[in-house]
């Protein structure tokens, strides 16, 4: 494939070899043994890797647009979840859902991203809360990488909220419902990772520490939903065990991004959640530049904090309201997102990679992050075939 680049670097050349891309550089520097092979034009397009978006919780039932109105007329999301609103709320609808209903939910969601050049969504659970829905929901999970050219990764997110019926027992929910959930998600190969919320309206550090032990006994990587409406010293907890990613993290410390530059935890910030809770508390970006903390960015799709559905927006948000910069978001939503998933494979345009690539009609990367509302995505490749 010949002819990509941007006005700074000049004209480009990629080699795909099956799904692997086997050579990366300037096309003047094309070896001799890869001259003759069929080329594809790009006519001076920008390739990027393809995006990833690396926190979601792309399937769930119904909708919260009440809660939204709700807000807007003073309440919040905390006042709103502790009212047996919130999260609980989508617990009803998804339980209420078939597997086929939610998985009918969930594609137009994912087409939105495919749309915009992801090749890479990572999923939850979390709004089953108990064994049954839970499972149910990481099966849907599954069923997307089968009906659409993506990869998808599931965290298992049984510690996200304390049902109804368990309130004021959260360690019985952990011991009777989480615990049990996640060893039967492990069995049946439908967990890559695990997940929780620690928060005052969710699970407290001491009580996720229990999720991550049983995650550590099965061999599954951990990350948490952390420092997102007050700081609770999740973050310092995700660290401790090596997590792969610290997601929100707006009230993290500096000591936090200190323990997370020594952890190699990434920062997944979420600016879509930022944004729709009208968040004021901005994320310690200075302090994870400082300690050398990568910094990720998702859309964190979900019905209650972020019902968005494009990760170029996160691009822009991250931008106009975390100040990153147009670069650091782009390896933000490829490289850094990557490693919040533990995938090594994807992410970057060097040989051995996936040849998972997206193709803009675009003059520079800064471009992505720029504009709202317009996709320049000209095409996508994923795993070597134009798609
Ligand atoms: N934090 C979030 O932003 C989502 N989950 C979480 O722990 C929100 C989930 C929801 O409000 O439905
Ligand atoms: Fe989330």
């Amino acid at each position: 494939m010949a002819g990509a680049g941007t006005p700074e670097t000049g004209r480009a050349a990629l080699v795909i070899g099956g799904d692997r891309i086997v050579w990366a550089g300037a096309e003047a520097d094309l070896p001799e043994a890869y001259r003759a092979a069929e080329r594809t034009d790009l006519e001076g397009r920008l390739v990027t890797p393809a995006l990833i978006d690396c926190h979601t919780h792309l399937v769930h039932g119904g909708h919260r647009a009440a809660e939204f109105e709700m807000r807007l007329e003073g309440a919040s999301y905390e006042e709103i979840a502790r009212a047996g609103g919130g999260i609980v709320s989508t617990v009803s609808a998804t339980r209420a859902a078939s597997e086929d209903e939610l998985l009918a939910l969930a594609l137009p969601r994912l087409d939105a991203l495919l749309a915009e050049g992801v090749a890479m969504v990572e999923v939850k659970s979390g709004y089953g809360l108990d064994v049954e829905t839970e499972l149910r929901m990481l099966r849907v999970a599954r069923r997307l990488e089968r009906m659409r050219p993506v990869r998808v990764r599931t965290s298992f997110l049984g510690a996200h909220a304390l049902p109804a019926d368990y309130a004021g027992r959260a360690d019985d929910y952990l011991d009777q419902v989480c615990l049990p959930a996640l060893r039967a998600a492990h069995a049946e190969g439908l967990a890559d990772a695990v997940d929780g919320f620690c928060e005052n309206i969710a699970f407290s550090p001491e009580q996720i520490a229990r999720v991550f032990t049983e995650a550590r006994a099965l061999g599954l990587p951990v990350k948490l939903h952390a420092e997102q409406l007050s700081h609770q010293g999740g973050t310092a907890l995700a660290a401790r065990f090596n997590a792969l990613s610290a997601d929100h993290v707006e009230y993290a410390t500096d000591d936090d991004a200190r323990a997370m530059a020594a952890a190699g935890t990434v920062a997944v910030l979420l600016p879509g959640a930022f944004y729709f809770i009208r968040e004021t508390k901005l994320p310690p970006v200075a302090a994870f530049r400082d300690h050398g903390v990568p910094m990720a960015l998702a859309t964190d799709c979900n019905p209650g904090s972020s019902p968005l559905t494009s990760l170029l927006l996160v691009m822009n948000m991250a931008c106009t309201l975390f100040r990153l910069t147009p670069e650091e978001a782009l390896r933000g939503v490829t490289v850094h997102a990557a490693r919040a998933l533990g995938l090594d494979d994807c992410g970057r345009i060097t040989p051995g990679q996936r040849a998972d690539l997206a193709v803009w009609d675009v003059e520079t990367p800064a471009e992505l992050a720029y504009r709202t509302g317009f996709n320049p995505l000209h095409s996508r490749i994923f795993g070597g075939r134009a798609c």
